[in-house]
């Protein structure tokens, strides 16, 4: 492909955020809220699910704006999700991507009203889109709501939570990973394809995909985790802040996480393969969640 791709994606990233900021800024609500939920948008997220969308409109050669709502509305419903897993109630952290979280700067009722807001106003960004017809918005509301919800993300978090200080099979592992994580980038990879006109097959097949891409990136963020905690004297493998937690590397070893990665990663590319479409960017955005940084 004769485009450079890191600058392809930062031009729709730098897009995908002023859509995000105007759609909070034209709202008649509190400027309080509208501020605590700007803080965590603006708060330097990687944009992964949203990429994942615009790179499977751009394998059936579409124009990528045409998912600039939905991606909107997925990356406001992924921040939600930080916002609530930081709270006091749940995982207590004082800091994300480096920057005190939500609730430090605005106090825990803000922090719960902001997420909840930005996860409301994602499913009225959907219905609102006039670049979609109504049956695609049914489809596209119908399955975030699935894979952000009980059955989905949520469902994933309450098995996260409910697994501390228990050691987990494999099996129960790969549950919570795919709930809590893989919901999301799924719907990202799915939605793309859908609005770009996807037939039920390659939606199968982008599904298959979506699936191995969302264990390759939960198994490469317990690497990293391992990777920085090794620097941290006296901190156990798989756990975060005292808590107990399992993990690929603690289950497996490294070296056997290396290789479900590997696996995984594999896996997604074949799945990718048998679509016929021109999915380099996706082939481009599965290498980066497998060797990732950050
Ligand atoms: C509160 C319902 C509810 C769910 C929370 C996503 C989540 C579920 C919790 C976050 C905790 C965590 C470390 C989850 C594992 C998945 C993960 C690495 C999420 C962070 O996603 P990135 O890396 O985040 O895409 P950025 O900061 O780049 O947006």
């Amino acid at each position: 492909m004769s485009v450079n791709l890191e600058e392809y994606f930062n031009h729709y990233k730098q897009k995908l955020d002023e859509n995000l900021i105007h759609a909070i800024e034209e709202l008649p609500a509190p400027k309080s809220l509208k501020d605590a939920m700007k803080y965590s948008l603006k708060a330097g997220g990687k944009r992964i699910r949203p990429l994942l969308l615009f790179a499977s409109i751009h394998a059936y050669g579409k124009d990528p704006e045409m998912g600039m709502a939905t991606a909107c509305a997925l990356e406001m419903i992924h921040t939600y999700s930080l916002i609530h897993d930081d709270l006091p109630s749940m995982d207590d952290d004082d800091l994300r991507r480096g920057r005190p979280t939500n609730h430090k700067v605005y106090g825990e009722a803000l922090a719960i009203l902001a997420g909840d807001g930005l996860l409301t106003y994602g499913f009225e960004l959907i219905a609102n889109d006039e670049n979609l017809n109504d049956a695609d918005k049914v489809w596209l509301i119908q399955l975030l709501a699935k894979n952000a919800g009980p059955v989905g993300m949520v469902g994933g978090q309450v098995a996260d939570i409910e697994a501390e200080n228990k050691e987990l099979t494999i099996k129960e592992l790969e549950y919570i990973h795919h709930h809590k994580t893989g919901k999301l980038l799924s719907f990202g990879v799915l939605a793309g394809a859908k609005i770009a006109g996807a037939n039920a097959n390659e939606l199968k097949l982008f599904e298959e995909f979506s699936q191995h891409l969302g264990l390759a990136f939960q198994i490469s963020d317990d690497i990293l985790d391992v990777i920085g905690d090794e620097k941290v004297i006296g901190k156990p493998v798989g756990s975060d802040d005292g808590k107990a937690k399992s993990t690929y590397p603690a289950l497996l070893t490294l070296d056997g996480a290396n290789e479900q990665l590997s696996y995984h990663t594999e896996q997604a590319k074949a799945a990718l393969n048998l679509t016929n479409q021109n999915t380099d960017l996706l082939y481009y955005l599965t290498d980066l969640i497998a060797d990732r940084n950050n």
